[in-house]
């Protein structure tokens, strides 16, 4: 029996800050109804979906600060997406910074969810990879401060039985880091699902900025083959609050092949029909890591003194 996902990539155009999240909500409706027209069973949003890109902005006051996060998911306001995507059946995975309190103390992370076709959360992760910096950088542009409103995730890189497959969670920095792919490659995982909130200009690296959209597909292909596994790569895009963000949103197969693209930088949806068993040539011959993988061979060669010489003056 074929186990075929209609995988509905849902991009975000801009979020200003002064977009409530109500109509923030009303376009992530409009995405997953657009879904449901194309038959599909699960929709990926972006990474801090319900709000503009915070970090981009040196705050100090918690309140402020706390006004971006989620104290409860769902809450009133995101309570209607839950409710119709269970509806329509159709499942989605949402990026939002999640306020908690936990034994009695407030924690922060830049969290996503993997909700099933009954409207219920049934997979979790936290950002693990955060880049950029803590304290304000005035030189930049814009600011990038996830290191000082989040708390690096502490639930590591796990995966989910969902939609007839093996289903895991990253978020946008995750992407770079083959770490990511190969901790969920190794729990057979067989749909990454990610968001991202990517400007297109690197402050400490300009140079990057114009490969911007190759670095975006480059950390993502490889990952899907190097693990073989699909990957489902979503932007917030567009120019947000002055800064512009890479739209790019990819639909990946475990080939590497992209097979789904977002070509705007505003809200649209590109679906692919997904074939899990697709993951199964990779994982059985090139990448069939208890076959090929030496784990036991990795270790770096630190303790090798000194340095390469040049023929004359080798001893
Ligand atoms: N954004 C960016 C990302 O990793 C970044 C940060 C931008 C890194 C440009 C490198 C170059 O896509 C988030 N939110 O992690």
């Amino acid at each position: 029996m074929t186990r075929i996902v209609k995988v509905g990539a849902a991009q975000l155009g801009p979020i200003q800050r002064s977009d409530s999240r109500a109509s923030v909500v009303q376009r992530l409706l409009e995405l997953l109804r657009e879904a449901h027209a194309m038959a599909c069973d699960v929709v990926v949003f972006p990474e801090l979906a319900l709000t503009t890109f915070f970090p981009r902005w040196y705050m100090e006051d918690q309140a402020e600060i706390d006004s971006f996060f989620e104290h409860e998911m769902p809450g009133p306001v995101t309570r209607p997406l839950f409710e119709e995507a269970a509806k329509l059946g159709i499942g989605f995975y949402l990026g939002y910074a999640e306020l908690t309190v936990e034994e009695g103390k407030t924690r922060r992370f830049n969290t996503s969810i993997l909700v099933d076709k009954q409207g219920r959360i049934v997979g979790k992760y936290r950002k693990i990879h955060l880049p950029g910096h803590a304290e304000h950088e005035p030189w930049r542009r814009f600011q990038h401060l996830e290191k000082r409103y989040f708390e690096t995730g502490n639930l590591g890189f796990n995966v989910t039985r969902a939609y007839g497959g093996i289903i895991g969670m990253c978020i946008c920095n995750d992407r770079r880091w083959p770490e990511t792919y190969r901790v969920m490659g190794l729990q057979g995982v067989e749909m990454i699902m990610l968001g991202y909130n990517t400007p297109v200009h690197n402050p400490p690296a300009p140079v990057h900025d114009n490969l911007s959209h190759f670095h975006n597909q480059l950390v993502m292909q490889s990952g899907a083959y190097q693990n073989g596994t699909w990957v489902i790569g979503v932007a917030k895009s567009g120019c947000e609050e002055g800064c512009d963000m890479i739209g790019n949103s990819l639909i990946i197969a475990p080939s590497g092949e992209t097979i789904g693209a977002c070509t705007t930088l505003g809200d649209e949806l590109a679906v692919a029909r997904c074939d899990l068993d697709l993951c199964n040539s990779y994982k059985e011959s090139v990448f069939n890591f208890a076959r090929h993988r030496e784990p036991q061979h990795y270790k770096m060669i630190v303790e090798r003194k000194g340095v390469i010489l040049p023929p004359e003056q080798a001893e």
